[in-house]
């Protein structure tokens, strides 16, 4: 870089002083306490533009996020052209700029980008950025805008935005006003799209039932008012519970995707809300809208045995069984597919394959959204309920070309057309994956336990270990088995084969200080047996 731009990258660094702490890029960006981020946030902002320059001045994004973790909690990602996640080749290098130490080091990374992507200097960046409610995220966002502006960048101010409505935008900025325009870039060219596209899909169907929505008191919140003003109330009606995102400390605290799913049970409060009630389906988002899980109540909220969950795994179940059915019925000779993690339960799993092929890749979306993209139609999830199905170019020319004999077909073909326009392409979306589930719902006439009664979750625990140094923990076969440390592998086999049915792992969290247990086995008794066992042989490696 030449002399004037990294005097003014210098200057300009001296107001974002790095604390001490390392940060390391991993699966959801940088992510930490807020008050450690904001030398990252100028210097991501430093990346992002060099990023785009690297890309010949196409736009990227950056979201300022930390998603279902705590309020105090920050986060920044990058997200690439095609509304993706950032290539997994730029994650060392957003670390090693992150962590240099003094102005020469910091020059000196940025230099070391620019030959080795051999950037050209004369492409002026565009960056869109968006943020989430957290208290935090305006000062943030200044420090981003700080090293934009560094460079020069051409910024398109997103606002608060959930991070799929983030990714939406990266994606209609870079194909607007070319055949294969995603949309208006703007946030109520993601509301049209996805109202028309919803009203499409359930045309002539039997209006859903009012949902219930946790909207974990974050900007889902938001998104979904912004929604409802594009679509007759009658034909979506919702119930927006937990939506204040004013009141500090909030977010998050005792509701939302995270909450619900690794709590198995309800949002705190809820028993003594009037809108809920039993045999209902009701759904939480997280704090930034990407993820959603169901439930529902068979009887009075007070007993905890009355609470039935439709995580990502329900909503895998009900998105590959119903598309595989109307791929089938308009004689689409197209091959849909299933992606999974470990933590999917053994019951989905076992349900899938017997109906379409099924993948397991480790944690992680960007290994699931890689994989999805092999099969034509694409379905994934986590079961945490971050997921979205995939519909490849492949599938969508077979689509556009078919020619329907039979009504039955014609019918079949129209509601798929819908539903790939109505399922978010770029990545996992609460909203957009909400509206998928009420059509496939409308269109089976089901309610919440006809879709519950695929296929009975087998019992399942997820536990949390502090160990002293996780990164000793290695694992292999899509993260189901330890290489290291030495031994334990056995030991947990050894475990695992006392219970019928049983099955666990133990992987170290990319997210967070800790390594994660897995568990399920027949019954609650012998889960919570081998998943405290399992801890314990983890405590002692
Ligand atoms: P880690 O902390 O690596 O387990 C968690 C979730 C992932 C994914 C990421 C990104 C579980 C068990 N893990 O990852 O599925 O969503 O956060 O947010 O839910
Ligand atoms: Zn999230």
């Amino acid at each position: 870089m030449d002399s004037h731009r990294q005097s003014v990258i210098v200057q300009a660094s001296a107001a974002h002083h790095k604390p001490e702490a390392r940060l390391v890029y991993g699966t959801a960006g940088f992510r930490t306490k807020a008050t450690l981020l904001d030398s990252t946030c100028f210097r991501i902002g430093l990346i992002g533009a060099l990023r785009s320059m690297a890309l010949g001045g196409q736009v990227v994004g950056l979201m300022v996020t930390a998603s279902h973790n705590p309020e105090p909690d920050n986060g920044v990602k990058m997200v690439d052209p095609h509304g993706e996640m950032l290539e997994a080749a730029w994650e060392p290098v957003c670390t090693d700029v992150a962590n240099a130490r003094t102005p020469d080091e910091l020059l000196a990374a940025l230099n070391a980008i620019v030959q080795r992507f051999h950037i050209s200097l004369d492409v002026r960046p565009r960056v869109v950025y968006g943020w989430d409610t957290r208290p935090s995220s305006p000062a943030l966002v200044g420090a981003i805008v700080d090293g934009l502006q560094a460079l020069n960048a051409e910024m398109i101010e997103g606002g608060l935005l959930t991070t799929p409505q983030l990714h939406y935008l990266v994606l209609a900025h870079n194909t607007a006003n070319t055949q294969d325009s995603y949309g208006k870039p703007t946030e109520t060219g993601y509301y049209e799209k996805l109202a028309a596209a919803f009203l499409a899909a359930t045309d002539g169907l039997p209006a859903p039932p009012p949902l219930v929505v946790d909207c974990a008191n974050g900007v889902g919140a938001r998104a979904l008012q912004g929604l409802t003003k594009h679509l007759p109330e009658a034909r979506l009606p919702l119930v927006l519970l937990r939506s204040d995102t004013e009141t500090q400390g909030r977010l998050n605290n005792g509701c939302g995707a995270d909450f619900v799913k690794t709590q198995q049970r309800l949002p705190d409060g809820y028993a003594n809300e009037e809108r809920v009630r039993p045999n209902e389906l009701m759904c939480s988002l997280d704090g930034d809208a990407d993820r959603i899980v169901f439930y529902y109540l068979t009887g009075p909220a007070s007993d905890v045995a009355n609470f039935h969950l439709l995580d990502g795994d329900k909503i895998a179940s009900l998105a590959a069984d119903y598309l595989s059915e109307l791929v089938a019925k308009a004689q689409l000779d197209i091959k849909l597919g299933c992606v999974q993690t470990a933590y999917a339960n053994g019951a989905s799993t076992a349900y899938l394959e017997q109906r379409v092929p099924v993948s397991c890749t480790p944690t992680g979306v960007k290994h699931l959204h890689h994989e999805a993209a092999k099969y034509a139609i694409g379905v994934y999830f986590e079961a945490n309920g971050h997921g979205t199905v995939l519909f490849s170019p492949e599938a969508r020319a077979a689509m556009a070309r078919a020619q329907p004999t039979s009504d039955e077909a014609k019918d079949a073909l129209m509601r798929l057309r819908n539903l790939a326009e109505l399922i978010n392409q770029t990545v996992g979306d609460a909203i957009s994956d909400m509206l998928m589930v009420l059509a496939i719902l409308a269109a089976r006439r089901w309610g919440p336990k006809e879709w519950d009664a695929a296929y009975t979750d087998l019992p399942n625990k997820l536990l949390k270990v502090q160990v002293p140094d996780r990164t000793v923990f290695k694992t292999t076969d899509a993260e189901r088995k330890l290489t290291s440390p030495a031994g334990l592998q056995a030991q947990i086999d050894a475990l695992v084969a006392q219970f019928p049915q049983g099955r666990s792992f133990v992987r170290p969290s990319g997210t967070e200080d800790c390594v994660r247990v897995y568990a399920e086995a027949a019954s609650a008794e012998d889960t919570e047996k081998l998943a405290t066992g399992v801890a314990a042989l983890v405590e002692k490696a």
